[in-house]
């Protein structure tokens, strides 16, 4: 699914800004009030989640559907053309119509999704679109949650949302509304794929078109010279020397594919930037163009005042400016795929990229998070389906990203349960047809430990979520460094495969501070830090450290919970804890290559 631009053969109008909504009453759908203009709106921005912008809990916690409604023009120098109706992500599902026609509907909240509504659209008056927006999480859906009904004192439904996983379940339409134009004939889709054959850069590209298989496929580098040039829908291309990207040190070229009609003349074009660079994991290194890289860097969320999961251009730049300020290379998109304006931004700066799915909280006997009624997961679950969905989206969507190195398809999954293997081996599988030139893992949650995982063989990398010296052993470092480095030798023995710390850290209130490292102060989060350093210092086979997490943010109420998850190495708003110092000192001393 290629990212919207506009050039000479497209064009692009954003739907971004206040739009009308409500919250539905549960006779919305049935009622058809999409066939007429929403009645009793209220102004609600887009992109952005909803939840935060009402002073009342019945929007912040509303479960089911909301309407979103606006108007728009189209050009009438658009008539004959394709005419695209795309959104970055609705969360978690959305159903779309135009002028009162369904055009679309899209499950999963974090992918883009799109439809051409040349046939639903005026040329000679004004158009509206309308979206009903669902967050209802169930066990068919990734992620899974559960839907509890029950009746108040006078009969009333009331349905709370629960879920099993630790960030706020905000939703509406998180990432931007574009229309795009192109011709009937166009470039549908790309897939970039690159290695190096001694100084050759090798490009393989495959161009999807609709209508004309005629292809001209050039290559440009930074300056927009031509590099490379072919013609054909399955092109391969060779660059004497290429500019690798590299992390920290950034290189694009663009791939611009264009579309000959029958006249000869160019019909469409697309232009894809995409980096030159490898990726392998070999014993216990994972290599990026042939050499060791260390992941230095955090577990992430889209997450922030005000605006909740909704797209912030400004806060991603902040986002990546204090990633580099900390010295940091790397960091994963916990736990779902993250803004397509976040990917280009980290192929941009060299930042490297762990993507994960959505698929959190499949572990429905974990800690506080667990129900009442323990449950076999993989007994429990019916979304194995949704899962291979979400990934072949992920991988549709970031195919083409150098800043992507690995997939996690699941974070923290029950692997220790009966029934894990069975469920995710088709997904490791997929995964790797889709794309055989990426590694894959599965972040481990502690219970599933070397003698218990049932799972480890699927990954290429053991990337592990480790919390002694916080939610056990909290208060005792030394017996936790000890636990640590013991299950870290332990995986090293079994699987001889590298071990990357993908999540460890401690709830830290900001200007908490104490002489000594007393748990929940700043101090303790430094101390915490440092005895995972001790440890991983000492073992060559520890090729990542992914402290969880960046910053802040919000999550479901609960007694574990006081305004959020603390574990930020900067506050919610982005100020840095003392912590964010100590690990700044440590990041700038470790190279990305060693
Ligand atoms: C984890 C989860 C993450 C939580 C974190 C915590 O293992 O992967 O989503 O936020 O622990 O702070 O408990």
């Amino acid at each position: 699914m290629l990212y919207p631009q506009s050039n000479t053969k497209r064009e692009l109008i954003e739907l971004n800004g206040i739009w009308n909504f409500k919250l539905d009453d549960g006779t919305g759908a049935t009622n058809r009030v999409y066939e007429q203009q929403l009645q009793g709106t209220i102004p609600m921005p887009v992109p952005a989640s909803y939840n935060d912008l009402v002073e009342d809990a019945r929007v912040r916690d509303h479960v089911g559907d909301v309407w979103y409604e606006r108007e728009f023009y189209v050009s009438e120098a658009w008539q004959g053309k394709r005419i695209v109706l795309r959104f970055g992500s609705v969360t978690h599902y959305g159903k779309v119509w135009v002028n009162g026609q369904e055009v679309m509907e899209h499950h999963g909240g974090y992918t883009p999704f799109e439809a051409d509504i040349a046939p639903y659209v005026y040329f000679d008056r004004k158009n509206r679109v309308t979206v009903l927006v669902n967050n209802v999480l169930d066990f068919t859906t990734i992620p899974i949650g559960e839907l509890q009904v029950r009746r108040d004192s006078v009969g009333n439904e009331i349905r709370k949302q629960d879920y099993f996983h630790d960030f706020f379940n905000y939703s509406g339409i998180h990432r931007p509304v574009r229309i795009y134009t192109t011709a009937q004939q166009y470039v549908k889709d790309i897939t970039i794929r690159s290695e190096l054959r001694g100084q050759t850069g090798v490009v393989q590209c495959e161009v999807e078109t609709e209508g004309s298989s005629n292809v001209r496929v050039t290559i440009l580098d930074e300056q927009e010279n031509m590099v490379a040039e072919a013609s054909g829908v399955h092109a391969v291309l060779e660059i004497e020397k290429p500019t690798l990207w590299e992390p920290g040190a950034a290189y694009l070229y663009t791939l611009k594919a264009e579309v000959i009609g029958k006249e000869g003349t160019v019909v469409d074009t697309y232009s894809e930037p995409f980096g030159i660079r490898t990726v392998k994991v070999e014993g216990k290194q994972f290599l990026i163009n042939g050499k060791p890289f260390y992941f230095k860097g955090f577990g992430k969320h889209e997450d922030a005042e005000i605006h909740g999961k909704g797209l912030d251009e400004a806060l991603n730049i902040k986002d990546f400016s204090l990633l580099k300020w900390m010295g940091a290379n790397s960091f994963r998109t916990s736990h779902y795929p993250y803004a397509e304006e976040i990917m280009r931004l980290a192929d941009r700066e060299g930042i490297v990229v762990v993507d994960e799915v959505a698929a959190v909280g499949l572990h429905l006997s974990l800690g506080a998070y667990a129900s009442s009624n323990t449950r076999n997961t993989w007994q429990t679950v019916q979304c194995q389906e949704s899962h291979k969905a979400a990934i072949k989206e992920l991988i549709k969507r970031d195919k083409n990203h150098a800043c992507v190195v690995m997939w996690a398809i699941a974070n923290e999954p029950a692997g220790e349960e009966e029934g894990a293997y069975e469920y995710f081996k088709p997904l490791a599988d997929l995964t790797r047809e889709l794309d055989p030139t990426r590694p894959l893992t599965i972040v481990n949650y502690y219970a599933a430990s070397p003698t218990t995982c049932k799972i480890h063989t699927l990954s290429d990398v053991l990337c592990l979520n480790r919390y002694v010296g916080w939610y056990a052993f909290g208060n005792d470092l030394e017996m936790a460094g000890r636990v640590l480095n013991q299950e870290l030798l332990a995986w090293w023995e079994l699987t001889g495969k590298p071990v990357f710390l993908t999540e460890f850290g401690a709830d830290t209130i900001q200007g908490l501070t104490s002489t000594v490292p007393l748990m929940w102060s700043e101090e303790y989060q430094c101390e915490f830090l440092k005895t995972y350093h001790q440890v991983m210092d000492k073992l060559d086979f520890v090729a990542g450290e992914h402290v969880w997490n960046f910053a802040d943010f919000a999550t479901k109420q609960g007694i574990v919970r006081v305004d959020g998850n603390k574990k930020g190495v900067f506050t919610r708003d982005r100020r840095p804890k003392k912590a964010a110092h100590f690990l700044r000192e440590r990041y700038q001393n470790i190279k990305d290559y060693y």
